[in-house]
């Protein structure tokens, strides 16, 4: 049986075992979701870096940087992290170098654990990567990325869909109280989801961006059928 735990915040993550589990980090808004719309837009490769320094560096390689802090995009960089910055052929063919605020400190953060694969989670493929997972077979753990290390909302929703939906192609043991209730937030949220996380913390913040697009982007459900997980230190299609 694939058991399934959920780890609610980065701060938390060295209370549970990645040995050997398919991670799957997420950062629904937007980091782990605009990697996912990058490498199906064509990007050959996104590699999570933890600063803007270490991104820059890269682009003496030929990488694009991108980079965002807070919600911004930062200047001096070619992207920042909305998903539509990857559209209309902007990345296709390219490696890029990320830097983000949480989800790609959480890439980092767990690439040096052990774990069997690290791949990247968003409702863009969520049904692919649920299949994905159980084809596996291997025990789960999903690192939700949060906000500067607190709980956030959609990514515990996320990571209560992604739970529901292996649950229900295969058995799988859910003790962990996280998975539970991340179960039971989905259970309350899946009818309208955009509705349930207006009152959260990250929804507020982006919607004083001006980033509504990119919040109805990413959570549009499985619209990608691509698998991303880090494949010698980048996150590439597998
Ligand atoms: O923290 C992150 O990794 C980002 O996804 C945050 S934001 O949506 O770009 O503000």
């Amino acid at each position: 049986m694939i058991n399934i735990e959920v780890v609610l915040s980065p701060a938390l993550l060295h209370l549970t075992n990645v040995k050997d589990c398919n991670v799957v980090v997420i950062d629904i808004l937007r980091a782990t979701s605009t990697i996912c719309t990058a490498i199906h837009e064509g990007a050959v490769s996104v590699k999570a870096v933890k600063t803007p320094a270490d991104a820059l560096k890269l682009k003496e390689l030929g990488y694009l940087t991108a980079a965002e802090r807070d919600g911004l995009k930062l200047p001096g960089f070619d992207l920042g992290n909305s998903p539509f910055d990857c559209m209309n052929g902007m990345v296709t063919g390219k490696h890029i170098a990320l830097t983000t605020t949480n989800g790609t400190k959480c890439i980092e953060a767990v690439a040096g654990s052990g774990p069997r694969n690290v791949l990247s989670g968003s409702f863009l493929n969520l049904e692919a990567l649920a299949g994905w997972l159980v084809n596996d077979g291997h025990d789960i753990v999903l690192l939700c990325a949060g906000w500067k290390d607190s709980f956030n909302l959609e990514d515990t929703l996320f990571a209560g869909a992604l739970a529901e939906s292996v649950k229900r192609k295969a058995p799988c043991r859910i003790d962990c109280d996280g998975t539970l209730m991340a179960m039971d937030l989905y259970g309350c949220a899946s009818g309208n989801i955009s509705k349930f996380l207006e009152k959260s913390s990250h929804y507020k913040r982006l919607s004083h961006l001006h980033h509504e697009e990119d919040m109805k982007f990413c959570l549009q459900h499985s619209v990608f059928e691509d698998i991303v997980g880090l494949v010698d230190g980048d996150m590439k299609k597998i």
